[in-house]
């Protein structure tokens, strides 16, 4: 951690779970109570806009009363001290990164409060909860939707472009709270080891990744990173 000069963090749901945040996989996770066909996919979207909109609008009032927690501090911390060095990759979209002070970060699954307009594409910020239209429409009368990733997409090009060079340009790379189980981004920590890099885990369980990271350390992100950055 000291030495290192160039930093790639990937992260997921699970370093937002202490600000009490669901996780998607695991005990209490999103998938659980919901499909994920039902709702995260262009097919669900399209079939019925309003459902899957009431979901993400409830999801949006879950979020606008919870904090990022030191997890999400301490990463901002690490990105004051080793600079252009560092890059943050995070799978989540909600927002609690950037409410942690963090600025390089590449949103490769979006973020929830962005909006697409289906019909003229424009990507737009709008943090109104609730929204006073379900579904929303851009001004050019099209039906906006969520500015996120679903399954099935592609992740934005010129931001997956970035994160696959932080990842095989690291020395370092910590992954954090991922289940590693969702592709593209599972891949990275493979690609940054192949490219010589050392990975090192942060998760409560083990995941697909753990055998092969060089350190996996068991235990609460808000716990271990501020440890590991204050060390
Ligand atoms: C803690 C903790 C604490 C808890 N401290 N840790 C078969 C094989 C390979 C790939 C595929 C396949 N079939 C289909 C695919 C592709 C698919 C995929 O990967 N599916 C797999 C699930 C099988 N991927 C895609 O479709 C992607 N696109 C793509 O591949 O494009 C190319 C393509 C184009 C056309 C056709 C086919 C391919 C897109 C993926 C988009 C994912 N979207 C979501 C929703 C985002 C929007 C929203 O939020 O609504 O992204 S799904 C959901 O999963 C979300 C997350 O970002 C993502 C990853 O989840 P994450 O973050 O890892 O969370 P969890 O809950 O899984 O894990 C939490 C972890 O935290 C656990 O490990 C806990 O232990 C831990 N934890 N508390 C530390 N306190
Ligand atoms: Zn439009």
């Amino acid at each position: 951690m000291r030495s290192a000069t160039r930093v790639a963090v990937l992260t997921g749901a699970g370093i937002s779970a202490e600000s009490g945040v669901p996780t998607f996989r695991g005990p209490g996770g999103i998938w659980r109570t919901y499909r994920a066909e039902d709702l995260a996919t262009p097919q669900a979207f399209h079939r019925d806009p309003k459902l899957v909109w009431e979901w993400y609008d409830w999801r949006r009032s879950v979020l606008r009363t919870v904090n990022p927690n030191l997890g999400h501090y301490a990463l901002a911390e690490l990105e004051q001290k080793k600079g252009d060095g560092f890059m943050l990759i995070t799978q989540n979209v909600d927002g609690l990164h950037n409410r942690a002070g963090s600025q390089r970060i590449l949103k490769i699954h979006g973020d929830i409060w962005w909006t697409q307009c289906s019909a003229c594409r424009e990507v737009k910020s709008d943090h109104r909860v609730p929204l006073p239209e379900i579904p929303p429409r851009c001004a050019c009368g099209g039906v906006l939707r969520p500015g996120v990733v679903w399954f099935g997409e592609s992740l934005p090009e010129r931001t997956w472009q970035q994160a696959q060079e932080a990842a095989e340009n690291c020395d370092l790379m910590l992954v954090v709270g991922t289940s590693a189980v969702v592709y593209p981004a599972a891949g990275l920590a493979p690609l940054a080891q192949r490219r010589g890099a050392r990975v090192i885990e942060i998760n409560m369980e083990e995941t697909p990744l753990s055998g092969a990271a060089d350190i996996s350390l068991r235990g609460p992100s808000g716990e271990i990173l501020p440890q590991l950055i204050h060390e």
